[in-house]
């Protein structure tokens, strides 16, 4: 038998932007991979993340996979789990945020690759969307919801 030691990697981040991304991006990912990426931005921040790219092994998403959590990983509501074919953003609730990504022992891929930042906590968000100062202006935190890409927000 052989037997993979399972490939640990994340950590935890507080810059208030930065790129999260799979081992190797874009090179293939290692099997038996377990990611746990804890972002913490400032106090009365929120925190954006945008999916860039992600090329997994595909299906029902039971093998390889994203998870976003809103807010401590063991804590806290699962925002999406994916693997291909979408790039979702997502808004934390608070200034915490966990993104987690797993595979399992064959078939990897090229991964994933993401970008978060901060945006103040205000007046300016809703259950349903954030506004930004700059282009796209909106986000929508449901993907039910589609948002009109103008300033509707009045900034
Ligand atoms: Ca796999």
């Amino acid at each position: 038998f052989l037997s993979a030691a399972p490939y640990f990697c994340g950590g935890s981040v507080s810059d208030s932007s930065g790129v999260l991304q799979s081992p190797n991006y874009p090179g293939d990912y290692p099997n038996d991979a377990d990611c746990v990426w804890e972002i913490q931005v400032e106090n009365n921040f929120r925190v954006t993340l945008t999916f860039r790219d992600i090329e997994m092994q595909s299906g029902t998403c039971q093998q390889d996979y994203v998870e976003v959590y809103d807010g401590p990983l063991h804590s806290s509501p699962l925002l999406g789990r994916f693997c291909s074919g979408s790039f979702p953003t997502y808004v934390s609730s608070s200034n915490m945020m966990s993104v987690r990504f797993h595979s399992d022992s064959r078939y990897s891929f090229r991964g994933f690759q993401a970008h978060y930042s901060s945006i103040p906590a205000g007046h300016n968000t809703s259950k349903f969307f954030v506004c930004l100062d700059k282009p796209p202006y909106c986000f929508c935190l449901q993907n039910k919801y589609f948002c009109e890409f103008k300033d509707i927000c009045g900034n």
